[in-house]
């Protein structure tokens, strides 16, 4: 093995793990766009203000797009998703 391939194949091993622990869940993304907007998250989490969720839309879009809800998630304030 490459001196290379060593520093590569864990971090291979990592993503490979990390992709599909954070596909959106349909069941939160009602209009399958991907993101999750604040109406949908509250359908699913009616504690959720609309302060927690500007809180988590770190690019202020409205919307929390996949980095986000891995970050949300990752810091336990969005319920981990299985499929
Ligand atoms: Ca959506």
């Amino acid at each position: 093995m490459t001196r290379t391939m060593k520093l590569l194949t864990p971090l291979a091993v990592v993503t490979a793990l990390a992709a599909p622990a954070f596909a959106q869940d349909a069941a939160i993304d009602v209009n399958g766009d991907g993101m999750y907007s604040f109406p949908e998250l509250q359908a699913v989490m009616p504690d959720m203000t609309e302060d927690d969720f500007t809180a988590l839309d770190s690019t202020g879009d409205g919307l929390l797009d996949v980095d986000e809800i891995t970050v949300a998630t990752e810091a336990g304030l969005l319920p981990a998703t299985d499929g």
